[in-house]
């Protein structure tokens, strides 16, 4: 059990007596209505009732994927110039815009420790004065897969067996083995970025391509990159270990207390910029969320410093039931080709009208600054109301909200062919290899390797399977011929 003491408990100052719910004063918080001191409980005892029931209800479903995390509110303020790639409010020169981010891991469920080896989520909520803006990213530049229909079976995979209810070595091995594709995702994972020492000392992404619109109405591709301003460190697995016994919230608590006692976390948002008909002829898919664009292709230009400096006042209330979604896109940016970013923009808002509940952005920590004004009305604990003399339709003839293209600067795209199934178009150099070799050649120092090939050696020697652990061995030569043959010497030496 951890023994720093985190936020303490305060007294109240003034003592209120103690109510229902709806605030009728109550006799006693110890004592059940009984018939005698020691007869039965009468059903009449709605306190007694409304207690019990109300704790039975205190829980909504996790999120599917990211249950554990923690964040905080922070502001971010536009430092650089990108007027001319883009027309939202919220990254023009001098703005400042109130924020709140959350921090989390993939597969862990809500208990789980935060250092287990696993991909971060990044996600910060602008509150912009044209509505939302989510930038819902990852600790890494791209992902596991290129289509969203893969995503429930690859979470699948990483998670629990359906019988023993336990993680599976093989399972994890076997789908990503399967899906190439993930070689570049997996390769950071199995180093060191797979292991933070905090949230605050990781950097995070956009991870796919968005669309930024200008006020001339031209078109650019873009990426984002947050840089840590208080630098990136990371755990090693033996470090991990021993915190992940100590304290499952050693993240959490990290941010909390450093925001506590007034230590800032800031990051420093960049964009890669992509003219628009670079798209076509780009010597990978830029639209292919397991490829990066090299720097030396599309230099970075800042934007701004985001800054965390206050900590929620109520876990739940304000980060457990936090909606952030790649749908909440505002004037002059909006999504891409990506079918990754596609699916995406379903599945949050429908995750979240199953998690929070059907009205979940009237909740202040999802409620925007800006108006909200449409004819969207009822539904569960809807409690916002326009006039009771408001048209409740369009197309109507009493001065009702109208739908305005202009406002609304919404992005787009060419696209044309018959429906079908098919992968993506591969441009010039995408292969499912080559960026993942990239990045452990170029990136990964020789400790890194070092490392990676420690972490490797356990994570497949986890293997039951003899095919699937060989098929490892192929998918990690097909990274690095040096890796893999170092991999397999391991192996060989750990079963000899
Ligand atoms: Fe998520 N993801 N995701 N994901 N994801 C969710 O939304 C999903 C993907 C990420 O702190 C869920 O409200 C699909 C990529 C973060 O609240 C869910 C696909 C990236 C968070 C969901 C992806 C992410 C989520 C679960 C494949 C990084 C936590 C609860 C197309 C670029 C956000 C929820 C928070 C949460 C769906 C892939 C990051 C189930 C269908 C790629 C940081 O809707």
């Amino acid at each position: 059990m951890s023994t720093t003491p985190s936020s303490t408990q305060q007294p109240t100052t003034t003592v209120q007596p103690t109510t229902t719910q709806t605030g009728t004063p109550v006799a006693s918080d110890a004592h059940s209505l009984s018939v005698g001191a020691d007869g039965a409980i009468a059903l009449k005892d709605r306190y007694l009732v409304e207690k019990l029931a109300q704790f039975n209800r205190e829980r909504i479903p996790e999120r599917i994927v990211h249950a554990k995390g923690g964040g905080a509110f922070g502001e971010f303020v536009v430092t650089g110039d990108v007027s001319k790639y883009t027309r939202a409010a919220v990254f023009q020169p001098g703005t400042t815009t109130e924020t709140v981010q959350r921090f989390s891991s993939v597969a862990g469920e809500q208990g789980s420790p935060d250092t287990w080896r696993d991909v971060r989520g990044f996600s910060v909520k602008f509150y912009t004065s044209e509505g939302n803006y989510d930038i819902v990213g990852n600790n890494t530049p791209v992902f596991f897969i290129k289509d969203g229909i893969k995503f429930p079976d690859f979470i699948h995979s990483q998670k629990r067996l359906p019988g023993s209810g336990l993680r599976d070595a093989d399972m994890q091995w076997d789908f990503w083995t399967l899906s190439p594709e993930s070689a570049h995702q997996v390769t950071y994972l199995m180093g060191d970025r797979g292991l933070p020492r905090s949230w605050r000392q990781m950097s995070g992404y956009g991870s796919h391509t968005y669309q930024w619109i200008n006020s001339e109405g031209e078109r650019f591709w873009v990426k984002y990159h947050f840089h840590a301003l208080q630098g990136t460190e990371e755990l090693t697995n033996e470090e991990a270990e021993a915190i992940a016994g100590a304290d499952a919230d050693y993240y959490r608590r990290d941010l909390y207390e450093a925001i506590a006692a007034g230590d800032f976390p800031a990051w420093r948002l960049s964009v890669q910029v992509m003219p628009y008909e670079d798209a076509k002829t780009y010597r990978f898919n830029p639209f292919d969320l397991t490829k990066v664009w090299p720097h030396s292709d599309y230099p970075l230009i800042e934007v701004g410093i985001h800054t965390l400096n206050r900590n929620p006042e109520n876990f739940f209330a304000q980060i457990e039931q936090a909606a952030f979604s790649p749908a909440n896109t505002v004037p002059g940016i909006d999504i891409s080709p990506d079918k990754m970013l596609q699916a995406r923009v379903f599945s949050y808002p429908d995750a979240q009208r199953y998690r929070v509940g059907t009205n979940y952005n009237e909740i202040p920590v999802n409620a925007p600054v800006a108006p909200v004004h449409n004819y969207s009305q009822d539904g569960a604990t809807r409690h916002g109301f326009k006039p009771a003399g408001a048209p409740v339709y369009a197309p109507n003839s009493f001065g009702g909200p109208v739908a305005d293209p202009a406002a609304a600067g919404e992005g787009s795209w060419e696209s044309d062919g018959e429906l079908l199934r098919t992968a993506a178009t591969l441009h010039a150099e995408d292969d499912d290899f080559g960026q993942a070799g990239t990045l452990y050649r170029e990136v990964f120092s020789a400790e890194a390797k070092a490392r990676m090939l420690d972490t490797l050696t356990g994570a497949v020697g986890g293997v039951q399977s003899a095919e699937i652990r060989e098929r490892a061995i192929w998918y990690w030569t097909s990274v690095d011929a040096e890796l893999g043959a170092a991999l397999r010497e391991r192996l060989e030496a750990a079963s000899a």
